[in-house]
């Protein structure tokens, strides 16, 4: 298991890397160039000095999350061809500084989505929710108003460019179903695979947050059976996963330790985190703690531990705790307290393998 902790860069992110480096055992950033919109070729430049930066304070900068996908490859528009040439020289370019996992997702309209981002825990913290009923009733719009006037901080897919757009975005989605999305997906994937495989690099998709269609959007990363399409589409080592605890398990479907048990081997990046499922579907992120939610923290670790997983770990979304100001779900203080206990837990199963 190889430590990470995701950062959104210099002057995007309330948390310092000076404080990041005083939680034992983190080995690496997990980065991205978030000041370029999808579409836009990461330039040498950029990249060099992003990972400079990070570099200055020993840690490494194997994983990049996300380079995200514009919106017209998903589409499948005739735009796509040279969008996915530019996805491909950001990837060559990565290369050459060493990076070798990107995380990147196929979620049309928005990455993950919640409609309250400091709903009260009764122990006093904030944290991210997802209120099922009010998300299959509310028109996207509305929602996207009632989320952003709570918060400053955009979440990602809902940068205000994308939003302007958003019923263009839900029209143009009118003609891709299921079906024409995983069409879409293996068009991308078939072009950029043998660039990946080129530069040393593995592809990690991450599954769709929440794991179903939502405003009549498709979904199609969603459980295992999305994991036996992504290799019938190619078993090329460069078509990984990502394996993310919280998001596929906000599904009850989702057996995530089974997952793990069968897919952690395609999947060389792992956001471990725990969220809390009510009985209408409706869940809420939660501390890391096992007891503490709905998904099975602990075996998760223990799996991937018999396993002797390299792969890179982090914890996901967090609470806001201690008063901490942050972006929604990505503060220090409960991330850090994440990663203690997986540190914790990797290191009892180490033990009882002696
Ligand atoms: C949710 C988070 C997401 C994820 C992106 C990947 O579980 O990990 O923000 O990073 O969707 O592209
Ligand atoms: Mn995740």
């Amino acid at each position: 298991m190889n430590m990470t902790f995701r950062w959104y860069g210099r002057g995007n992110d309330t948390v310092k890397l000076e404080d990041v480096k005083q939680i034992p055992n983190v080995k690496g950033i997990v980065w991205a160039l978030h000041h370029l919109p999808a579409g836009e070729v990461w330039t040498k430049e950029a990249i060099q000095d992003e990972v400079d930066y990070i570099h200055s304070f020993g840690f490494h900068t194997d994983v990049v999350e996300s380079v995200n996908v514009h919106e017209d490859i998903k589409l499948g528009l005739p735009t796509r061809d040279q969008y996915i040439e530019n996805y491909k020289q950001s990837i060559r370019n990565l290369g050459e500084v060493g990076v070798k996992v990107i995380c990147y997702n196929f979620m049309p309209v928005f990455d993950w989505t919640r409609t309250d981002l400091f709903h009260p825990l009764e122990d006093g913290s904030t944290a991210l929710y997802f209120d099922k009923e009010k998300v299959m009733n509310l028109d996207p719009q509305e929602l996207v108003n009632e989320v952003r006037a709570s918060s400053d901080l955009t979440l990602p897919g809902w940068e205000p460019e994308r939003l302007a757009r958003l019923s263009e975005l839900f029209e143009q989605y009118k003609e891709v179903d299921e079906a024409k999305l995983w069409d879409n997906l293996a068009y991308f994937l078939q072009a950029i695979l043998p660039v990946a495989e080129e530069a040393g690099i593995q592809m990690a998709i991450h599954p769709d947050d929440p794991p179903y269609s939502i405003f009549g959007l498709p979904r199609i990363i969603t459980g295992a059976e999305s994991y036996e399409k992504l290799i019938k589409i190619s078993d090329s080592v460069a078509n990984g996963f990502t394996f993310c605890s919280g998001s596929m398990g906000a599904d009850p479907q989702n057996d995530m330790v089974a997952i793990a048990e069968k897919y952690a081997y395609r999947a060389p990046f792992a956001h471990i985190r725990n969220v809390k499922i009510m009985e209408n579907g409706s869940f809420f992120e939660t501390s890391h703690f096992t007891s503490d939610g709905s998904i099975d923290i602990k075996n998760i670790v223990r799996t991937l531990n018999d396993q002797n997983y390299e792969g890179y770990v982090r914890p996901d979304h967090g609470r806001h705790i201690w008063g901490e100001q942050c972006r929604p779900g990505y503060g220090l203080y409960d991330r850090a307290l994440g990663i203690m206990y997986l540190n914790g837990l990797w290191d009892a199963y180490e033990n009882l393998k002696k």
